[in-house]
């Protein structure tokens, strides 16, 4: 057996998340107030329900609940994005999906950088979408070359991560040592800069063009903007936020609330204004700027194509009837279209895998287990008999719609700007220098290879 004393990938990607984790509380005090917010309801949410509580004990990790499940980063070049690819490998995380945000009115196409098998999920799930600034969106080809340059200097990775990068990559792995220098050197690319690197008038040009353009040209680094801990209760956080004085966007992200939670749901407080100095020839200006926030997510069942198919019809639907305003103001009325247009989907587990609206794991029962038999069945009929069990796979994702609606409501509730819609899944696989998993062949191959389990057991090897 091939002995090493490398640190696992997956433990990588938890000292990672636990250090980024502290480092964002120290610099964003409001968060560190969600956070605590959020770890309240949990518990209280727990003591409620005695068999959430047993579910979840069976299934997860019940002291790690309320940790982070997401960050996220917006990356200014290519080259940037092909490195923090890299660095993400040595932490197990690969890009899954491809979102593309400008239908939105929102400048970047995006991936999400995650662990991908379900021992690892189970570890850390932890996450980070990332972004790519499209500056072929912006107009102005004198503002795009200025924005070019500027990032064409700035180097993000300090060359610690660079080299212990290409020592995992060389080596097929760090120990504990290199791990722990790894960590510490990549977190340096995600701290906060309250030095802008360019000057104020620079700063506000960008600024007018999109507000995204002057977050990730004129910072030396791409900060962290927000960190998201999981609630088992988001509408009750969602009305609890203004208590301790953080202002939560108008309404929660992605389906409403039900029985049987399906894909995502996600809201945040609306980031912060806050203090950065702009290059003025030797001096520095006094300004402010405005990108960091904290987000909170309930994640459910990952759906089929037919299943996201039916979401997204539903979700055009309700918002043709109202569409959420950034003040709030008719929050309340979306919500009701949002309930009325939801009703439309099935919401027990049994139609919704009936309909083959969504993915399931599937497992032997007690009395499957004590069962041989002669021969293959059908999955239907072994769940009639009561052999086999099934339990919804968990949606490991993000939506385009509700990443646009968390990126919008933290630009501030000024006009939305539109942009032609141009995906270019190409270009920015070309740009990371892989492609990206498809999330649907993913939990295609969990929920076959449970089915498949399931049978091998129940069916006697042929001597
Ligand atoms: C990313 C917004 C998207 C989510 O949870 O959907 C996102 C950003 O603001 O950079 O994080
Ligand atoms: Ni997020």
């Amino acid at each position: 057996m091939k002995e090493n004393s490398f640190l696992s990938a997956d433990d990588i990607r938890s000292a990672f998340s636990a250090a980024m984790s502290i480092m964002y509380r120290e610099e964003v005090p409001a968060y560190g107030t969600l956070m605590d917010l959020v770890e309240r309801v949990n518990a209280e949410t727990l003591c409620a329900d005695a068999q959430l509580k047993e579910r979840l004990t069976a299934t997860d990790s019940l002291e790690r609940i309320s940790e982070e499940r997401h960050g996220a980063i917006r990356l200014g070049t290519p080259a940037e994005l092909s490195m923090m690819r890299r660095v993400f490998a040595v932490m197990g995380m690969y890009p899954v999906g491809y979102y593309d945000l400008s239908t939105a009115g929102v400048p970047v196409h995006s991936t999400a950088f995650r662990p991908v098998g379900e021992a690892s999920l189970k570890r850390n799930p932890f996450r980070v979408f990332t972004s790519l600034l499209r500056l072929d969106l912006i107009a102005d080809v004198t503002l795009r070359a200025e924005a070019e340059a500027i990032l064409k200097e700035r180097r993000i990775f300090t060359e610690g991560a660079v080299e212990l990068t290409g020592r995992a990559e060389r080596t097929g792995g760090l120990d504990k040592a290199d791990a722990e220098r790894f960590v510490a050197e990549v977190l340096e690319t995600f701290r906060w800069h309250d030095r802008a690197n360019v000057s104020a008038d620079l700063y506000k040009r960008l600024h007018d063009a999109h507000r995204l353009i002057a977050d990730v040209v004129c910072f030396k680094g791409p900060h962290i903007n927000h960190l998201t801990p999981r609630t088992l209760d988001i509408d009750r956080v969602q009305a609890l936020m203004p208590d301790h004085g953080i202002a939560p966007k108008a309404v929660v992200e992605g389906p409403p609330t039900r029985q049987c939670p399906i894909l995502l749901r996600q809201t945040s407080f609306k980031a912060l204004e806050e203090a950065v100095s702009f290059r003025e020839g030797d001096c520095w200006k006094a300004g402010s700027h405005t990108a960091r926030f904290g987000e909170i997510e309930q994640r459910g069942i990952a759906l089929t194509p037919k299943g996201r198919g039916l979401y997204d019809r539903l979700l055009d639907e309700s918002r043709k009837v109202v569409r959420p305003t950034a003040d709030g103001s008719n929050a309340r009325q979306y919500e009701a279209a949002l309930a009325e247009a939801f009703a439309a989907f099935p919401d027990s587990w049994a139609e919704i895998r009936e309909a083959g609206l969504g993915y399931f794991s599937y497992s032997l029962t007690e009395k499957g287990r004590r069962m041989k038999l002669p021969g293959r069945r059908d999955i239907d009929s072994l769940i009639a008999e009561g052999l086999v069990r099934f339990d919804p796979i968990v949606y490991e994702d993000f939506l385009p719609v509700s990443a646009a609606g968390i990126f919008q409501s933290n630009l501030g509730d000024g006009a939305q700007q539109e942009f032609v819609a141009s995906p270019n899944q190409q270009r920015f696989e070309a740009d990371l220098g892989a492609a990206v998993l498809n999330e649907f062949e993913h939990y295609d191959g969990i929920e076959r290879a449970s089915i498949e389990s399931c049978l091998e057991a129940l069916t006697p090897a042929i001597a």
